[in-house]
């Protein structure tokens, strides 16, 4: 009777985490991915709810974008750095700047930290996405004739990614505005960046980042992204890179 009755609290215990809610699931799967060692680096907290985002980016999309993919970034350049002595307490910017010098896991993974990091801060709930400053829209303006112009060819840069990769709003060396596309997790800040330049906003196009809800509508993912971005951000980015 004992031994039965053991197996049955084990069976209770064990099926406990089925009946949890999807998004608790991933989540739990987000806080335990193996293997993991202690770095360096580590996740940032979303600065608004996994939710928050919605109807442009779904709740589901964003649980699994920031507690999985980009944690899996995290994880990987903290293992990367921890087999590698020279790599040792340099920042993440020092090892994007130069990343076309470093191992390849090593590019690919600080890419990905810094540009989820730059990314979720780029977004904001729809009541509090805002509109640029006059000072950055008359930037914008002065070089694309409209704010509705440079959503255009934005969104058009995006589209034409081939494959995974992002596109920007920089500002170069020359404080001039321009819209760029990098591959994978490349970014502007990387010596192999073919335009390089202050990042000021920053969509990603991986499919990760769009698929639950768009499916192979790239189009309209991008089209919707301008509900959720924070512009204030965006705005203080473009003040701060003045020259
Ligand atoms: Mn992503």
């Amino acid at each position: 009777m004992i031994r039965g009755f053991s197996a049955l609290t084990l069976l209770i215990a064990s099926a406990a985490p089925l009946m949890a809610p999807a998004a608790a699931q991933a989540q739990t799967a987000a806080t335990k991915p193996a293997p993991k060692v202690e770095g360096a680096f580590t996740l940032p907290a979303l600065p608004y709810a996994a939710d928050a985002l919605n109807p442009a980016i779904d709740a589901q999309t964003m649980t699994i974008h920031h507690g999985l993919h980009h944690q899996a970034y995290v994880t990987a350049l903290n293992n990367a750095v921890a087999a590698d002595p020279a790599l040792k307490g340099q920042s993440l910017e020092a090892l994007v700047a130069k990343a076309g010098t470093l191992p390849a896991v090593v590019r690919n993974n600080a890419g990905g930290h810094w540009n989820h990091s730059f990314f979720w801060k780029s977004m904001a709930p729809v009541a509090q996405s805002g509109q640029p400053s006059p000072q950055l829209l008359a930037a914008i303006t002065a070089k694309w004739g409209s704010l509705d112009a440079f959503k255009k060819e934005f969104q058009d840069a995006g589209l034409k990614r081939f494959g995974s990769g992002w596109v920007w709003l920089i500002r170069d060396a020359q404080g001039n505005l321009a819209i760029t596309s990098t591959p994978n997790q490349d970014n502007p800040l990387m010596d192999v960046a073919e335009v390089k330049g202050t990042p000021l906003l920053g969509n990603d196009v991986w499919e990760h980042a769009y698929y639950l809800k768009y499916q192979n509508k790239r189009g309209d993912y991008l089209s919707n992204w301008w509900q959720v971005v924070n512009w204030q951000k965006v705005s203080e980015r473009f003040a701060k890179s003045a020259r």
